[in-house]
């Protein structure tokens, strides 16, 4: 379906002096900040970007928080539940940022428990064993960063600056990963073999995880004009194969993909074909935990009613207690 759409090439269309003057300020690397005059496309495309960026830093503290109980020793859990807890801090610098766009972040996280928003395909698949814990950090966490340094210097100032500390955060959370894959493939053969069948698992998910190829990428060439985003699906795909090769090859473990090879020509691995049938049916609902993940979702939301009305009952007697003593 996405194949079948036009894509215009937003400088050839017929455009205002306005959106001729904002282009301008984006081609010379001038900053967008919420109160400047945007086209209504480019805040509807970041609302849709950020948001679905949100609530996959959300959703995807969910497949690794099933392992805090059972994490191997008291360091391992306590790492994981700094990395997760740093998740719920990324989905609310996204959700603040998403805000400064004239959305609430009730509408948003109704999108999200409606099903219309989506999230990252890649937390939609179940977390079978402790390496599957070490392959998302590895990889899930490796092609997020991949996807989300350039982003520290896209259009949208919130965006961007949000996007600084996450980066951070994420190199730290790639890093805890490759030690824990590092560890299982130097221990015993058992260990090993654990490793090697996550990474079988988490390494083609991984590559869906930056979109479709850009031949069928409905938004890239009007975000790249706008600068929301600053390299195309299939650009930051091979640069994330370049470098995660090599760290398979230093782990011991094998990549599992017969046609990876090194192209001395183009200067880069070549690699097999992706099931792009099995990334449509995920983003379309259909992957193996979509529903257990928005069912753990909405219920985590309604369970935490409560909570949000006492805040916001607490924010309330706050104010009407300054405002008498303003008075
Ligand atoms: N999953 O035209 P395209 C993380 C959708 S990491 C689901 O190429 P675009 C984390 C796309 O939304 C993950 N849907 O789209 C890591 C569009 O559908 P709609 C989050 C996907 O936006 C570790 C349609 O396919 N990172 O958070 O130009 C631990 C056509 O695609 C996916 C970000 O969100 C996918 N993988 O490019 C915890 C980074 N790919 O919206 C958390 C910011 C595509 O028209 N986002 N779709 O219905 C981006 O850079 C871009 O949005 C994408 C997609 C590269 C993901």
């Amino acid at each position: 379906m996405y194949a079948q759409m036009v894509k215009t090439d937003p400088r050839s269309a017929e455009i205002t002096p306005e959106e001729e003057a904002f282009q301008a300020r984006l081609d010379a690397d001038v900053k967008i900040e919420p109160k400047d005059w945007m086209p209504e496309g480019y805040r509807k495309t970041l609302v849709r970007q950020i948001s679905q960026h949100a609530h996959s830093e959300i959703v995807g503290q969910l497949p690794e928080a099933n392992w805090i109980s059972r994490a191997p020793t008291l360091e391992r859990k306590a790492i994981l539940i700094a990395k997760v807890q740093d998740e719920a801090g990324h989905g609310l610098y996204l959700y603040c940022a998403a805000e400064t766009l004239g959305v609430s972040r009730e509408q948003l996280l109704d999108q999200l428990h409606t099903g219309k928003a989506k999230y990252s395909s890649i937390f939609n698949y179940p977390t079978l064993t402790w390496a599957d814990v070490g392959a998302i950090g590895w990889l899930v966490d490796g092609a997020a960063i991949m996807n989300q340094v350039p982003l520290q210097r896209c259009s949208y100032g919130p965006y961007s600056r949000a996007m600084i500390r996450i980066c951070k955060e994420e190199s730290f959370h790639q890093r805890q990963g490759f030690d824990i894959m590092a560890k299982l493939a130097a221990g015993t053969a058992e260990q090993k073999a654990m490793a090697q069948d996550a990474l079988n698992r988490w390494w083609w998910p991984s590559l869906m995880m930056f979109g479709p190829p850009d031949a069928d990428s409905v938004h890239s060439a009007q975000s790249m004009a706008w600068k929301i985003k600053l390299n195309s699906n299939d650009e930051l795909r091979q640069r994330f194969v370049d470098q995660t090769v090599p760290q398979a090859r230093h782990l011991g473990l094998e990549i599992p993909d017969p046609d990876l090879r090194w192209n001395e020509e183009r200067g880069h691995y070549d690699f097999g074909a992706i099931d792009w049938d099995e990334f449509y049916r995920v983003i379309a609902g259909q992957g193996p935990c979509n529903k257990e993940r928005l069912d753990t979702r909405v219920k985590a939301h309604e369970d935490g009613a409560w909570y949000r009305e006492g805040l916001q009952a607490h924010a309330a007697k706050k104010a009407e207690r300054r405002r008498k003593a303003a008075a």
